[in-house]
């Protein structure tokens, strides 16, 4: 985890389990909770990154370009949606890239090879873009009309929920093997996303993924996100998500009604600004 966002930093308890065997002894720990400095810190950063992404935003509507977010667990399938998405928008879409890892610049070589521009943020220890380094990765995109702009962020369901990036539309993968409690267990994820793509649903059934559960869990979660049933790999689900995007660059962040999009799967209301 990184020091910069203050993620380590927050009151830790260890639990009590549910130990089946009697004679068994189980510990619960709290940790002390971090000083009044070390909060204000971590306040003042994210006041001077909501500052950069307020101008991020300011520019990318300037400019005319839909910005999307996407975030999730390490290995979920955002480098793989993004390929898709190239691949099958090639025609349509001017796309612009910057994706953020701890390290190597494997993600933009993929995204090359799929046929957009791709600007690499390699971020060290920190374990989430910040809108600075988006600002200084803009400077490095060619100059072109992007009709979307997509974000990769780096692979944590913790800390880049808490950083806006200017973007328009945030997106939270979810893939099948991760389990059907993730929303439970990274509610400030979920909460935050306008999105969620459940993806790699080509092998739901292979790996027991409880549909039901998964969308009840986001229903009580996260009310406010549409979602999305697709896979990277076979293309499955993926016109719905670019017909929500069209709809989306079309009003540039204008709200979708639910009769615009039948086809998508309601999990809530959209949003309404
Ligand atoms: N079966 C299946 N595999 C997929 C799908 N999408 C991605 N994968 C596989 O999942 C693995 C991880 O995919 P990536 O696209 O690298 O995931 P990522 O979220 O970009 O990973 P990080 O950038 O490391 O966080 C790769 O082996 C992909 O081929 C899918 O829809 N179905
Ligand atoms: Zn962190
Ligand atoms: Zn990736």
């Amino acid at each position: 985890m990184c020091e910069d966002c203050g993620c380590s930093a927050g009151s830790v308890q260890i639990h009590q389990g549910h130990d089946p065997q009697p004679n068994k002894t189980t510990t619960s720990l709290e940790v002390p909770t971090p000083s009044v400095r070390h909060l204000d810190l971590h306040a003042k950063i994210l006041e001077h990154n909501d500052r950069i992404a307020d101008q991020n935003r300011a520019l990318f509507h300037q400019q005319g370009w839909l910005v999307v977010n996407i975030l999730s667990s390490p290995g979920s399938g955002k480098t793989a949606l993004i390929e898709r998405l190239a691949q099958d928008q090639r025609n349509n879409w001017q796309i612009g890239t910057i994706v953020g890892d701890l390290a190597t610049d494997n993600d933009a070589h993929r995204l090359g090879h799929a046929g957009v521009s791709a600007v690499q943020i390699t971020t060290g220890t920190a374990c989430h873009l910040e809108a600075s380094m988006v600002s200084h990765a803009l400077s490095k995109l060619p100059s072109k009309p992007w009709d979307l702009l997509v974000i990769e962020n780096v692979g944590n369901l913790v800390c880049p929920a808490a950083f806006d990036l200017g973007e328009q539309i945030r997106v939270v993968v979810l893939s099948v093997t991760e389990g059907e409690d993730k929303p439970q267990k990274y509610p400030a994820m979920f909460k935050s996303a306008q999105v969620v793509l459940i993806n790699k649903t080509d092998i739901a059934e292979a790996v027991g993924w409880q549909r039901d559960l998964a969308i009840a869990n986001l229903q009580q979660i996260a009310p406010q996100a549409t979602l999305f049933e697709v896979s990277a790999r076979t293309g499955a689900g993926m016109h719905a998500w670019y017909a929500y995007l069209d709809q989306c660059r079309q009003g540039l962040n204008g709200p979708l009604s639910r009769s615009q999009n039948s086809q998508v799967l309601q999990i809530g209301r959209l949003s309404s600004n």
